[in-house]
């Protein structure tokens, strides 16, 4: 739910290969009402609000933007990388495709990006209901070590997985705040939708 007042959104953008997620996980923050029925048509670009509540006033948001995501060899418009404060990259660990992009993707981002202090992290959205055989975690995990990127495990079908990582994110993006108690997020926009 949105308070009056509102500091400065920062701007987030969310990256990855197409169907791992990215649309279900930021709805289910937003909303809390994805399940496993709940289908999106491909997305082309949405724009959210997330309104944080770092547990003082006023609350924090995030201008989290939602892409097409990527396919084979595809990058992102170099205009995309004018804006972000924030890359959040989301991958499937049973697809391990979806992992090999990131560094293609993480290199895109450091070889564009305009705000040199951008942060970067890393969500592995584990699909629930598929056999244990996907990606080696050490894999992830290490490259994230060299990376110095922080990694997240979270699943798009469970709400509070997804707390912690967007609730560090935006205490990262507003230094000044401190501890988080409590979050609630609130979808106020939605443009471009493709359907
Ligand atoms: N089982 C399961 N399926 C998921 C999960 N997240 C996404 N999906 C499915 O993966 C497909 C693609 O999801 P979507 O959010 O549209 O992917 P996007 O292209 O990255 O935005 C959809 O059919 C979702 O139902 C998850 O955490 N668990
Ligand atoms: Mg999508």
């Amino acid at each position: 739910m949105l308070t009056t007042k509102q500091s400065k959104s920062a701007k987030v953008l969310l990256c990855g290969m197409k169907n791992v997620g990215k649309t279900c996980l930021i709805e289910q923050l937003i909303y809390g009402n994805v399940t496993l029925e709940t289908k999106y048509n491909p997305t082309i670009e949405d724009i959210y609000i997330a309104s944080v509540d770092t547990g003082k006033s006023p609350r924090e948001s995030l201008r989290i933007f939602d892409t097409a995501g990527i396919q084979g060899k595809a990058e992102y418009p170099k205009h995309y990388h004018q804006f972000p404060d924030a890359y959040i990259l989301v991958y499937d660990p049973q697809d391990p495709a979806s992992l090999d992009m990131l560094a293609d993707i993480k290199s895109d981002i450091d070889r564009n990006k305009e705000k040199k202090e951008a942060v970067i992290i890393v969500l592995a959205n584990v699909h629930s209901n598929v056999p244990d055989s996907g990606i080696d975690s050490h894999k992830a995990n290490n490259w994230c070590a060299r990376e110095k990127i922080k990694h997240y495990t979270v699943n798009a079908m469970e709400r509070a997985s997804l707390y912690e990582p967007f609730v560090s994110l935006t205490i990262r993006l507003h230094p000044a705040q401190s501890k988080s108690t409590f979050t609630q997020f609130s979808k106020v926009m939605q443009k471009t939708k493709s359907d």
